[in-house]
């Protein structure tokens, strides 16, 4: 099955008791058992286990990301705590200097004296990376293209190196969508979504997933949520399901407007820099051609000026764009990573990554592009 037949049929199956085609929001805590331990269903017990509904959407999941097994979560955050919670005290893991501001507070606050070591590196120079590896290194947790920065990590170069120390590898897909981009396909060994972004792709839910290679690995990931409990509730896993089947849709459309976007903010006289991973200049263009299918809906750019004041007061006069934090739907949203979305990073490490005070970040929606060029034009005069 190809990607645009798998987003709307791929792991789905008309519902067993009446046909229905999109698989109905099962709004029960429970199922019936005919003996004790013996349930009606071999699959249902306790919807904390599984739910028709979540199974429909983990099976979406699975299938979009060519995996063996998909979970999804009550956040992108509760996914990631999942799989850091299957370490240990002195087991070390390599992440990135350009991460979600949420990921970092955890890593770096929540999970501080766990005994758990979190490297936090550039990804530029893959020979500093093998330098870190030793004995205890257990996970390689990559974003890529990062939030907010869009620098780009090689998933193949680093699943050829984690492969050979036997190292579990993960990568937070939220930003590329399996549209754009294959991890596992690629080396990787889980795959991570704030499905609260493309995937969901209406603003209306927060949700988040993981999905494995390997069924073995799925099924102790597995393990651990039921027996920690951050699943997916059946109205948003119905939400996140029906949302799915138009991601291919929507993701060229986020391309198409974010490439031009893109362009437009980089002739733009008062406009320093554009991270845009469509643009020849960005550090990152020929290796994003080569793992992604396209670009994105993702912008971040900066002022000439380099001033605060100019991204607040751009921030406070767009109309069709709105400010607001989250990504990833069909409107567009501007954020100002330094107060809201990576205000928990210090700010000495923000300004050390180049999340600068006048940095802006866009999620490019699939709105007109001529009414959003206005909206950008008459915002930054
Ligand atoms: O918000 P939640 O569903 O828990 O997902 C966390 C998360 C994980 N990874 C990436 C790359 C993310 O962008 C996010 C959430 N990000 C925002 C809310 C934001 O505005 O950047």
């Amino acid at each position: 099955m190809k990607f645009n037949t798998k987003v709307i049929h791929g792991g789905q199956h008309p519902d067993p008791h009446t046909g229905a085609v999109m698989t109905p929001v099962y709004q029960t805590s429970t199922f019936a058992q005919t003996s004790p331990g013996k349930p009606f269903h071999p699959d249902y017990e306790y919807a904390r286990s599984a739910n028709p509904t979540r199974s429909a959407l983990e099976q979406a999941l699975a299938s979009i990301e060519n995996g063996a097994k998909g979970l999804a979560f009550s956040s992108g955050l509760a996914a990631t705590d999942c799989l850091i919670r299957t370490l240990k005290a002195g087991d070390e893991v390599i992440t990135m200097n350009d991460l979600y501001g949420g990921t970092y507070r955890m890593f770096a606050r929540i999970y501080k004296d766990s005994g758990i070591i979190f490297h936090f590196i550039d990804w530029d120079d893959l020979e500093h990376f093998q330098t870190l590896i030793n004995e205890n290194t257990k996970l390689v947790w990559v974003e890529t293209p990062t939030n907010p920065l869009m620098k780009l990590a090689d998933i193949e170069a680093i699943a050829k190196i984690t492969k050979k120390h036997n190292i579990l590898f993960a990568v937070d897909n939220t930003f590329a969508t399996p549209y754009l981009q294959k991890p596992l396909d690629l080396g990787a060994d889980i795959v991570m979504h704030s499905a609260t972004k493309y995937l969901g792709g209406h603003s209306d839910v927060i949700a988040g997933a993981l999905v494995m290679k390997d069924a073995e690995l799925g099924e102790k990931l597995h393990f651990q949520q039921f027996a920690t409990g951050a699943i997916l509730g059946p109205m948003d896993s119905f939400l996140v399901l029906r949302g799915i089947k138009t991601l291919h849709l929507r993701m060229q459309r986020h391309c198409e407007n974010g490439q031009k976007v893109a362009e437009f903010l980089e002739k733009h006289l008062k406009v320093k820099a554009v991270y845009y991973p469509g643009l020849p200049s960005h550090s990152f263009h020929d290796l994003a051609k080569k793992q992604m299918r396209g670009f994105g809906g993702m912008v971040s750019f900066n002022f000439q000026s380099g001033e605060k004041n100019d991204a607040v007061s751009f921030l406070e006069r767009v109309k069709i764009v709105t400010l607001a934090e989250s990504l990833g739907g069909v409107e567009s949203l501007a954020n100002h990573p330094a107060t809201m979305t990576h205000a928990s990073v210090p700010a000495e490490t923000r300004l050390a990554v180049g999340i600068t005070d006048d940095l802006v970040r866009l999620s490019v929606g699939i709105e007109d592009i001529e009414d959003l060029i206005a909206d950008l034009e008459q915002a930054l005069q």
